[in-house]
């Protein structure tokens, strides 16, 4: 298997992407939504989906792809190459402000990460990592993340978390958010995930996750020497939905035994 050729396609496929979308801004856009009315998709989700599918079909006809707009395979296992995409990640975003929206790559094999690549479109910006060889960003290579106290940490979290909601007893994350330095979010999984990456945050914790919006960030946090499991410190499912905790080291084990060992 060519790993270089196979990363230097996904990233020029990943910026010919982006230039249409960059150039999309002209057009205009049709929104639909999905399962509620806060979960948006449009035109340009699906034809950039569309895009790298046809690229990748024609140029490796063996590997899957799995994408969240669904014109991919339909995966229930991970053997071989495995193409994990999320064409716009924060669509939210990419409707209301034309920016904070990313387009997340990445190549497994074997269910092995590979390839991880988040290219902030509007910045022009490509955070990208070959499994052990480091993080980069265009091209400076990001250095190990360092160790924070809790108390100098600034956390990815959605106000969601905290208020009443379906998936998590608010009165676990509230003394958390109390604690830290500072809470920021973003509406991009992916660039969330960029960010821990480069240092920019600290953490990051959301309830629920699918592949395509982690597959990428995981590969690319783990270079730097970062920590991505469940709420509950499990492995992340890439074939499923998952709660999902992005932590610098030790603040990993700090944050789970302080907080997180509450959840039910
Ligand atoms: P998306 O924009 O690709 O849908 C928003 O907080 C983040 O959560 C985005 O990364 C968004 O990805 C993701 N997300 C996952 N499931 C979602 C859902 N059902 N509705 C909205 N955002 C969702
Ligand atoms: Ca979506
Ligand atoms: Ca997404
Ligand atoms: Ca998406």
């Amino acid at each position: 298997m060519n790993w270089s050729q196979i990363d230097e396609n996904a990233k020029t496929w990943t910026r010919e992407a982006g230039e249409r979308i960059r150039a999309s801004f002209n057009e205009k856009l049709m929104i639909h939504t999905k399962t509620s009315p806060d979960d948006l998709v449009t035109n340009i989700d699906r034809e950039t989906e569309q895009f790298f599918i046809e690229k990748i079909r024609n140029t490796y006809p063996d590997h899957q792809i799995l994408g969240e707009e669904g014109f991919g395979d339909k995966i229930d296992k991970l053997d071989g190459t495995v193409w994990i995409i999320d064409p716009i990640d924060g669509t939210m975003n990419f409707v209301h402000q034309q920016r904070n929206f990313a387009i997340s790559v990445a190549v497994y094999h074997d269910g092995v990460g590979k390839i991880g690549l988040i290219y902030d479109v509007v910045h022009d910006e490509l955070y990208h990592a070959k499994a052990g060889e480091g993080a980069y960003l265009d091209d400076v290579k990001l250095p190990p993340l360092k160790e924070v106290a809790v108390e100098q940490a600034i956390i990815g979290l959605n106000a969601t978390w905290i208020t009443e909601n379906k998936r998590i007893d608010p009165s676990i994350l509230a003394p958390l958010v109390r604690r830290v330095r500072g809470t920021r979010s973003y509406g991009s999984a992916a660039l969330e995930m960029a960010y821990v990456t480069t240092g920019r945050i600290d953490a990051y914790i959301t309830l629920r996750l699918s592949p395509w919006d982690f597959a990428a960030g995981l590969i690319l946090v783990n270079e730097v020497g970062g920590k991505v499991t469940t709420l509950h410190g499990e492995e992340l499912n890439l074939l499923g939905q998952n709660s999902v905790f992005v932590c610098k080291p030790g603040l990993h084990e700090t944050i789970s035994k302080d907080y997180l060992s509450k959840l039910k």
